[in-house]
C-alpha cells in the first residue's frame, strides 16, 4: 500500500547512516485519506529526507518532530516531507525536543569525579530543561557512602537519587519520573550503566552492554549512537553514548545560570552584570563547595577566544 499525499506526524528515534527511524505518534494523523488503512498501535518506519530537505542542508536529529509521506507499509519505508520546527535541544548528546536531562553518575566502577559530574551537569543545564541526577550502582558501596553522596549533590541543589539495576533500587521512583516526562535523555560518562537502565525496562529488546576495562574499571563506549524508548504514553527516554569531559564553552557572564547554588540566590547580589568573583560590594553568599570551580570556570571562559557553543543569549528567559 502506498500512499504519496498522506502524511503522518511521527518522532525520529534513531539516525542509521543515510536513514532514519521514526515512530508513529498517537493521533499523528495529518491526512484524512489515511484513516483506517493504517494500524493504530505505534509503528516504525525507515525513512530518507525528502530531496528538498536534503538540499536545504536541513540536519534531522533524533528527537524531531516530522511528517513522513510515501509510506510503503510492505517494506515499512517512507520519506520524511516536514520538519516541525524545534522546542529544545542539546548538543553533546546530539538530541532534539528534550524536556529532562538525567545525568547518571557511577558511586563506584567507574568511582564518578567531582569536576566532570559538575560538567555535565552543566553541560545539561545548557538545554534549559529540567535536571536531574541519578547515582547508579547502590550495590557496590556502603549505605553511608550513598547517603553521604546524596546529601553532597543536595548541597549542589539537586534531588538525585540511588540505583541499582543488579538490586532494583531505586528503579521504579526513576520509572514513575520518567514517565511523567516527555523526553528524558540519560546522558553520562562510559560504563556508568545508561543501557543497563534501558535493558532493565526492555529485557526483550537489542542493548549492547559491556564489561568494564582495566583497573579503572572504566566503560568500553559500548553505545554508539543515541536512541529513543518509548515508555508508553508519550514518554521517550533516550539512551546515548557515554563520553568523559563535556566541553564547556559558555559566556562568563551566562554560566552563573547553570549554577542552581546562584540560581537560588536570585536578587541577593544588587550589580546586574556581576560574575560574583568577589568583586566588592556583590552580595552573593559565596560559601559552597563547587564556588572554587565556579570561578574557575569563569576565567577559563574569559580568556577562551572561539565561538561559544549556542547562542545562549537568545535563550536565556
Ligand atoms: N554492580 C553493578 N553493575 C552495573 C549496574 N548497572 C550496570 N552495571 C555494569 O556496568 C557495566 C557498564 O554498563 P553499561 O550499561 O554498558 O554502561 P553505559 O553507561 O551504557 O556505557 P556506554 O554505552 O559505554 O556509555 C556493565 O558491566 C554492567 O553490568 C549496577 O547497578 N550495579
Ligand atoms: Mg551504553
Ligand atoms: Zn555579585
Amino acid at each position: 500500500m502506498e500512499n504519496k499525499s498522506s502524511g503522518l506526524r511521527g518522532i525520529v528515534v534513531a539516525k542509521k547512516a543515510n536513514f532514519f527511524v521514526v515512530e508513529s505518534l498517537p493521533n499523528g494523523l495529518i491526512s484524512s485519506s489515511l484513516k483506517g488503512k493504517i494500524k493504530t498501535d505505534s509503528f516504525r518506519l525507515l525513512c530518507t529526507l525528502r530531496k528538498r530537505l536534503l538540499h536545504q542542508n536541513v540536519s534531522v536529529l533524533v528527537g524531531d518532530f516530522v511528517s513522513i509521506e510515501s509510506i510503503d507499509f510492505h517494506a515499512n519505508k517512507a520519506v520524511i516531507s516536514h520538519l516541525f520546527p524545534r522546542k529544545s535541544s542539546l548538543e553533546r548528546p546530539s538530541v532534539a525536543n528534550l524536556t529532562n536531562v538525567i545525568v547518571l553518575l557511577s558511586l563506584q566502577d567507574p568511582t564518578y569525579e567531582m569536576d566532570q559530574a559538575s560538567r555535565f551537569l552543566i553541560a545539561a543545564e545548557q538545554s534549559f530543561q529540567q535536571v536531574d541526577l541519578v547515582l547508579t550502582k547502590s550495590d557496590l558501596v556502603k549505605r553511608v557512602e550513598v547517603n553521604k553522596t546524596l546529601g553532597r549533590f543536595q548541597q549542589w541543589g539537586y534531588s538525585p537519587i540511588a540505583i541499582s539495576t543488579k538490586t532494583g533500587e531505586g528503579i521504579s521512583l526513576l520509572e514513575t519520573s520518567l514517565k511523567q516526562a516527555s523526553v528524558s535523555v540519560l546522558c553520562g560518562p562510559s560504563g556508568v550503566g545508561k543501557s543497563s537502565l534501558l535493558k532493565y525496562f526492555f529485557p526483550h529488546e537489542l542493548i549492547s552492554i559491556s564489561d568494564l576495562s582495566g583497573k579503572l574499571k572504566r566503560g568500553r563506549n559500548t553505545t554508539r549512537n543515541v536512541e529513543l524508548y518509548h515508555l508508553g504514553n508519550g514518554s521517550f527516554v533516550a539512551d546515548t553514548p557515554g563520553f568523559n569531559r563535556p566541553d564547556l564553552l559558555i559566556e562568563p557572564k551566562h554560566l552563573q545560570s547553570f549554577f542552581p547554588e546562584i540560581r537560588r540566590q536570585k536578587n541577593s547580589c544588587k550589580f546586574r552584570d556581576c560574575l560574583h568573583l568577589s568583586e566588592p560590594g556583590c552580595g552573593l553568599d559565596l560559601d559552597w563547595e563547587r564556588y572554587t570551580q565556579y570561578k574557575k570556570l569563569v576565567r577559563e571562559m574569559i580568556s577562551y577566544r572561539g565561538p561559544y557553543q549556542v547562542d545562549l543569549g537568545s535563550n536565556l528567559q
